[in-house]
């Protein structure tokens, strides 16, 4: 096969709404499964030159859309490392999904060539996977005819989900290097993870079981594979909500999203006092905790929550292997709840960044500390360790056994935590390392600090575009005048803040509040909102 101009014009898929704009987004593209079919076609196109360009490196593409309704779709690309398609590259995917006919197509493909000095000649490697949901299988076909025009060598990894892929990627693209990530299957993965696990709570107590709502997406099946590897006396855990096979049940009261912007149990889960629950989202890259407390009053414990426990565990174990040229640092953006930044900076002492919204930004802020710990609140994230943090790790020599203790832990979690992308699977395991270590309860662990009340608002407005913020969306500069009158609103308020931004995955603008009682965070909500309106 090879790269073939008029066969990628002859074969273009037409647009199905000649009118929709598409643009890819922190998510990459987004939107009704119906309307991407060309969509698919052209990331085929897309992710074959990005192959190219860098010398036949293994790309990925994702096709799923997370949490998001059964009847949605979406598409994400991954670089070589695992990572998330280079910022630079978002435009060119936005500019060939809205190339309407054959010739417009050509056009958009030669000058992303040019631009970019790509030998079109060149090796090309795709690797691509999908999640649960029924459209799946028409937009694969899309896109390996768009593979296929290009000339890539296009290799189908089948039901996946995203993090196995970054993972997937990273592997295949540093395999026989000194860097080699693991083995680039599926079994690799589960291997890695489970061989990690064991010697992270070797010697402990296994705690009570674990339930684990799955949002009936892929996480379901993964996660059932994944035990397989793991014996029921190292973790044990039951898993609900995962019929992937009855339509209409994807994410539908249940997952990681529900719990979070609900602040409640999926329907039907039998949550009682003492027992320990998280919900994954549809493609299982998102996880958050929750329990209910001797009152009988349900907890959340979210992205922050997870971030302010990883981080409190890993200063430890850095502490205690005595590795003092290791720092650690925390990312969030504006949604983390302000207790936990202050419990990271006043209580544990950490350095927080706060970024934009969008994991891509968490994710370059992280690479530049030692250890990164980024969680969004919604409990997408993960740690990265760089390569010098790797290497001190591997090549302290422990002078007391405490210490070799804490330096097998540290390598341990390196193994552990899925260093391309937030993983449900990789970071459930990392909360029930830090938790087995402790012989915490969901109760221990959440004292670390109180929430304060917090309401996330959806306003759809005439114009989400013309909301333009600063200073990592926590401060609107247009329309002009509107943050001054957010600044006067939330003054009233004890411990109030308040934020207004454009979503950048649905169409419509969020509104953040905080304040120190229920009510008046929903007061507060509530009048930001109508300024908004
Ligand atoms: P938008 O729609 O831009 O707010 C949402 C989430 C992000 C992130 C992206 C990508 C909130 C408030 N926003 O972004 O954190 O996860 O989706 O999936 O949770």
């Amino acid at each position: 096969t090879s790269f073939d101009y008029s066969s990628i014009k002859s074969n273009i898929i037409a647009h199905k709404v000649e009118s929709y704009t598409y643009t890819y987004g922190t998510a990459g593209f987004r939107t009704k499964a119906e309307l991407l079919d060309s969509v698919m076609y052209k990331v085929g196109i897309l992710a074959t030159l990005r192959s190219k360009k860098l010398g036949g490196a293994t790309i990925g593409v994702m096709i799923t859309a997370s949490h998001n309704p059964e009847e949605d779709n979406g598409v994400k690309l991954v670089d070589p490392r695992g990572e998330m398609l280079e910022q630079s590259w978002e435009g060119y995917a936005t500019s060939l999904a809205n190339a309407k006919g054959g010739d417009a197509l050509a056009e958009v493909v030669e000058e992303i060539v040019a631009a970019n000095k790509i030998d079109t000649e060149a090796p090309a490697a795709v690797i691509y996977g999908y999640d649960t949901r029924p459209s799946c299988a028409e937009l694969v076909k899309c896109l390996e005819l768009g593979l296929e025009v290009s000339g890539a060598k296009a290799t189908n990894f089948g039901l996946k989900t995203t993090p196995m892929l970054h993972y997937l990627v990273r592997c295949i693209n540093t395999a026989n290097t000194s860097d080699s990530y693991g083995e680039p299957t599926e079994e690799g993965y589960y291997k890695k993870l489970s061989e990690a696990f064991k010697t992270s709570v070797k010697g402990k107590s296994r705690l009570s079981p674990l339930t684990v709502d799955c949002a009936n997406g892929v996480g379901a099946p993964k996660l059932r594979e994944f035990l397989r590897y793991l014996p029921e006396d190292v973790l044990s855990v039951n898993i609900m909500n995962d019929d992937v096979t009855s339509l209409g049940k994807l994410n539908k009261d249940c997952g990681a999203d529900y719990v979070k912007t609900q602040q409640r149990a999926p329907p039907g889960s039998k949550i009682a006092p003492g027992s320990r629950f998280c919900s994954y989202d549809g493609d299982a890259d998102r996880i958050v905790y929750y329990f209910v407390d001797s009152n009988g009053t349900f907890r959340l414990l979210d992205g922050d929550k997870i971030a302010g426990l990883a981080a409190m565990f890993i200063m430890e174990l850095v502490h205690d292997a005595g590795i003092s040229s290791i720092k650690v640092g925390v990312v969030q953006t504006a949604y983390a709840n302000g207790s936990s930044t202050n419990y990271l900076t006043k209580v544990l002492n950490v350095p927080v960044s706060c970024v934009s919204t969008g994991v891509k930004h968490l994710h370059h802020e992280a690479e530049k500390y030692d250890v990164g710990v980024y969680f969004e609140a919604n409990g997408h994230g993960t740690v990265l360790f760089s390569p010098e943090a790797l290497n001190t790790i591997k090549t302290t020599e422990a002078k007391t056994p405490a210490q070799k203790h804490a330096i097998d832990q540290l390598q341990a979690l390196t193994e552990l935590i899925n260093q391309t992308v937030g993983d449900a699977i990789s970071d459930m395991l990392l909360v029930e390392t830090i938790l087995t270590n402790r012989q915490w309860t969901c109760e221990e662990w959440n004292q670390a600090y109180t929430d304060l009340p917090n309401r996330l608002v959806k306003v759809v407005v005439k114009d989400r575009h013309i909301f333009k913020t600063t200073n990592a969306e926590r401060q609107l500069v247009e329309p002009v005048g509107l943050q001054g009158e957010i600044d006067a609103l939330v003054a009233k308020y004890a411990n109030g803040r308040s934020f207004v931004r454009a979503s950048g995955t649905e169409d419509a603008v969020r509104v953040y509040a905080e304040a120190s009682t229920r009510a008046e965070t929903d007061e507060l909500a509530s009048k930001v909102a109508q300024l908004v309106y």
